[in-house]
């Protein structure tokens, strides 16, 4: 008998993977979480039905929701992950050389799985450096002190993710920075979901003085296109060059991940 799983990418269309085993299902006090072996991407996490991340693709997510913002900053010590429980976010942050992260993350059993059967992903969590707190993080922004980069490496905006894209935790943000801080947070499908990275996208440029849209192609994720959005109150350059090795971040796609295909240009009304 053949073991499928499949993620609904609308009522009509669906992503398929083939697994060999389930290796682990919790049902949280928050989620419904899932680590399945499949045949084509290693282990995959899925949380109420969504793939989260695969060993075999979740360095480009990773990759590209730290290194945008991390080389917008000319020297990052202090970067908070909001969510990101899996750890993969903290691993890339670890290469800048930084002094503290810390993750807050709303459900402890996503840190269990992670370090007991994701050890490439979750491997930060060996690091000093790495601190983690189990709370909400919408509450842990008011009183988190300051950073120099947030971010926001969350679910889908449904369930306890659904305050991480209010306006009122994007003011928490901004007085949770440096001078010269910047944020980033995953915003979806573009194809499938537009109104979700408009609705972020128009909140963030009326707090923010800089924001931008930047793309990458996610294999596993709903459209294979995936957005993330970046602000800061300083122009949004590139202000390091890459001196650690990558899998896709360059220096070339720091600027060119801010290239929109004019669908989404006219999606969130942005020339
Ligand atoms: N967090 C964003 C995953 C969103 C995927 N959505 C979906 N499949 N419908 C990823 C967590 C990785 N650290």
């Amino acid at each position: 008998m053949e073991l499928w799983f499949a993620e609904m990418h609308t009522p009509h269309i669906k992503l398929g993977f083939r697994f060999k085993k389930e290796i682990a299902h919790v049902k949280s006090r928050y989620q419904d979480i899932h680590l399945l072996d499949t045949h084509e991407y290693g282990k995959l996490l899925i949380i109420d039905g969504t793939v989260q991340t695969t060993e075999k693709d979740e360095f480009i997510y990773h990759e590209m929701i730290v290194h945008p913002p991390l080389f917008s900053h000319p020297n990052p010590r202090k970067v908070l992950i909001i969510g990101g429980g899996d750890g993969g976010a903290a691993r890339e942050v670890l290469k800048h050389g930084v002094s503290e992260i810390h993750i807050v993350e709303i459900d402890e059993e996503v840190v269990k799985i992670s370090r007991k059967y994701l050890p490439t992903i979750s491997s930060a969590y060996g690091d000093t450096r790495v601190h983690l707190h189990i709370e909400n993080g919408s509450d842990f922004i008011k009183h988190a002190g300051k950073f120099d980069a947030i971010i926001i490496d969350s679910t889908d905006p449904v369930g306890p993710a659904e305050s991480l894209f209010q306006r009122d935790f994007y003011e928490n943000l901004k007085e949770a920075l440096n001078p010269g801080g910047v944020i980033s947070q995953q915003c979806g499908t573009p194809f499938y979901h537009p109104e979700e990275l408009c609705g972020v996208y128009s909140i963030v440029k009326d707090i923010f003085k800089h924001a931008a849209i930047y793309l990458a192609y996610i294999p596993t994720y709903p459209g294979g296109m995936w957005s993330f959005i970046m602000a800061s109150d300083v122009p949004l350059e590139r202000r390091r060059k890459i001196d650690f090795k990558t899998k896709y971040y360059n220096d070339e796609i720091y600027y060119s991940s801010m290239v929109l295909p004019n669908f989404v240009k006219e999606h969130c009304k942005k020339d």
